[in-house]
Formats: structure tokens, sequence, C-alpha cells
């Protein structure tokens, strides 16, 4: 026992004597060379060209202002949760606005008349939004009392694979307000009707 305890305490002092051998005269301290290398202005993702481009499949939208986009815009229902009517238009598919019940309209005040031709319905493009359909009609006013139906209501589909987006077009019409109509959403987990953005052309 006295022995073992003699052998750790010499293997103890030469661990500890260690760093001051190789601290010897012998030891030469090698300099540290730092070069700065100024990065590129870069002031959003890039994607390498190696990758493909993930939203070349995408239903393409009109050229063009968006009319509906931050404008005030009226619901007819309740949202379900936080998921609030201001989302619809906010500019951002990360946030959406989701029914609570149907039917569900939505309508946008554009603030003067325009001549309208499309209304696009996205939801957040990320593939964890399974493919769903969801029935959708469309009106316009040009007084906001008076709406005339130009779109009947129709089964839509929604895929992340061509951008969770579907895009409906119609004749060019005038138009001070357009009013979306939500009767049906296919999708598991919800009881009404979801979109990240809605936009007019
Ligand atoms: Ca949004």
């Amino acid at each position: 026992m006295r022995t073992r305890k003699k052998v750790c305490a010499l293997v103890l002092a030469l661990v500890l004597a260690l760093p001051c051998l190789c601290l010897g005269e012998d030891w030469e301290e090698i300099p540290t060379v730092v070069t700065i290398v100024s990065a590129p202005d870069q002031t959003e993702a890039q994607r390498p060209t190696c990758f493909p481009d993930p939203t070349e499949n995408y239903i393409p939208l009109p050229e063009g202002e968006n009319l509906a986009e931050n404008k005030p815009v009226l619901a007819s229902g309740t949202h379900t949760d936080v998921y609030v009517i201001s989302n619809i238009n906010d500019g951002s598919t990360s946030t959406y606005w989701e029914s609570n019940g149907y039917p569900a309209e939505v309508t946008f005040e554009l603030g003067e008349i325009y001549t309208v031709s499309t209304v696009a319905v996205c939801l957040n493009p990320s593939s964890i939004w399974e493919p769903r359909k969801q029935e959708i009609a469309v009106q316009v006013s040009v007084d906001g009392e008076s709406f005339k139906e130009i779109v009947s209501a129709e089964l839509y589909s929604f895929d992340a694979a061509t951008g969770n987006r579907v895009r409906i077009d119609f004749d060019p019409t005038q138009a001070a307000y357009v009013r979306v109509i939500f009767t049906k959403n296919t999708a598991q987990r919800t009881g009404g009707a979801q979109a990240a953005e809605i936009c007019v052309y």
C-alpha cells in the first residue's frame, strides 16, 4: 500500500512538472498572424448558384402593386386563437389569419376605384403546411354597399411545391372594395379558412 502511494505521488509530480519542462529555454513562441478580410456587402440571404431555386415552380403573381397590402380590411366573423385579420395583408407570409367557422368573408377597402383582374390567396410556402383545398369566391364593389360576384365559389388547391398559393384571374373590373369569401377548407386541425396573404392586382 505504501509503495502504491509513492508511485502515485511520483506520477503526480511528473504531471505537474511537465508544463515547466515544455516551457524551458528551448521553447520558441510562434508569433500570431491575424489577417483581416473584409466581407462583401450583403443585404439579404443569397443562394449559391449550384443550388436549385426553391421558388422556380411557384405560381407567378402579376407584376405591379398589390392593392390590398396594408389597406383597411374587415372580416365577417371572429378569428381563431391569435390569428387575427390584420395578418392577412401585412406583407408577410409568416403571419396568417384563420377564421372561426364559415362562411368567412374578408373585405378589403382599396381606397379608390381601380381596375382589378387578379386575387391571389397565399399560405406560408413551407412544406409543413400540408396540401389542402379551400373553396373561395370573389365579389367586388365600387361603393362598399352593393357587391357583385365575379368569381363563383370553387375549390382551389394549395401545394407547397407551387408556393402554397392560388391565383384567381377574372375579366378586368372596376373595384374600390374586394371581398373574398371562404366556405370550405379541407386541411386537418382547423375549423376555419386560412390565408397568410391575400393580394389584389
Ligand atoms: Ca401575413
